[in-house]
């Protein structure tokens, strides 16, 4: 009885051994679904730059799709994600509300997702593992607080600013951190707002469209440097200096910021790092490997003034 019961378990432990030999090719097959907004800024295109470049590095194999900045279309790239059976989930909403349905199909799947960049609401926070990216409240906290340090002029400050995708967790929250950041200042004032969709074409546009109307504006705040610099060519067109008769803030301190600084036409960027690929992939694999994580794995980002961008433009990685 005795033997045949330790005959059952040595044969257990054989199978685990043969289990755990088996597990390095397992773990270097792990494949990753990742779900992208899009391609709307230069943000976005290092961003999935880093995340092609890390999995490569990382031997994780890693499917990848473009939403086009359509709520719908990552829903369909997570199901097929879900249908294809990879090992982990990754995406960054493009909007903060309405996953449910589709996160609650993963779970049932067994399928752990992760989120980058963008954060979502939801009422259920088991439905994703973690969250690696920025505190945009906080980026949004610095571009009104570079403004204050540094707007001498006396007299009101006319504010016009061009907000992200609506309803996505930066525009909403670099809103919140730059007004929140203004409060204090009643002689700064947001007089006009609207979206420019994060990207060139559209902040020009909408720039455009203020200038047109509002002869009184004398700061630009921008969610991103993309719209910033689509709103610089408006400026320009409208036959004004942009950073001189318009002073500029924007976040993200992508290269295209950097030029337009040393070109004295943006007057300071905050920065929002994009390279999360590494990152991602380590939590991947600490995520099949069942190791705990934190709910949100936050991003480190500094401050570059016009002052600072000859200098450390070699340095930028993207
Ligand atoms: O700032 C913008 C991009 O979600 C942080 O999305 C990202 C934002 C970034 O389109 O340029």
């Amino acid at each position: 009885m005795l033997r045949s019961r330790r005959s059952v378990l040595s044969a257990i432990a054989a199978g685990l051994v043969v289990g755990s030999l088996a597990l390095p090719t397992s773990a270097s097959a792990l494949t990753l679904g990742f779900a992208q907004v899009g391609a709307e800024s230069e943000w976005r295109t290092a961003n999935t730059v880093s995340i092609k470049e890390a999995a490569k590095a990382a031997g994780i194999t890693l499917k990848f799709s473009d939403a086009q900045q359509k709520q719908e279309n990552q829903i369909k790239a997570i199901r097929s994600y879900i249908a294809q059976k990879v090992d982990v989930i990754a995406f960054a909403p493009v909007v903060t509300t309405g996953w449910d349905t589709v996160l609650m199909e993963a779970k049932k799947a067994k399928i752990p997702v992760i989120l980058t960049d963008r954060s979502i609401e939801t009422k259920d926070p088991s439905l994703y593992v973690t969250m690696i990216g920025s505190d945009f409240t906080e980026e949004g906290q610095k571009a009104a607080k570079w403004l204050l340090d540094n707007y001498k002029t006396p007299g009101d400050v006319n504010i016009v600013e061009l907000q992200g995708t609506v309803g996505s967790a930066p525009a909403i929250e670099r809103k919140k951190g730059f007004e929140e950041g203004i409060k204090g200042e009643p002689r700064f004032k947001i007089t006009r707002s609207q979206t420019g969709d994060f990207t060139r074409a559209k902040g020009k546009e909408v720039m455009e469209a203020f200038l047109k109307t509002d002869k009184n504006i004398q700061v630009l705040f921008a969610h991103n440097d993309d719209m910033a610099i689509g709103a610089i060519q408006a400026i320009e067109a409208a036959g004004m200096k942009p950073g001189k008769d318009i002073i500029i803030v924007s976040i993200d301190a992508v290269k295209g910021a950097f030029e337009a600084m040393m070109a004295g036409k943006l007057n300071v960027t905050v920065e929002c790092n994009p390279q999360l690929g590494p990152q991602l992939m380590t939590v991947v694999k600490e995520v099949k490997a069942g190791k705990e994580q934190p709910k949100w794995v936050k991003t480190v980002e500094g401050v570059f003034p016009m002052e600072t961008a000859a200098k450390e433009f070699p340095n930028r990685k993207y």
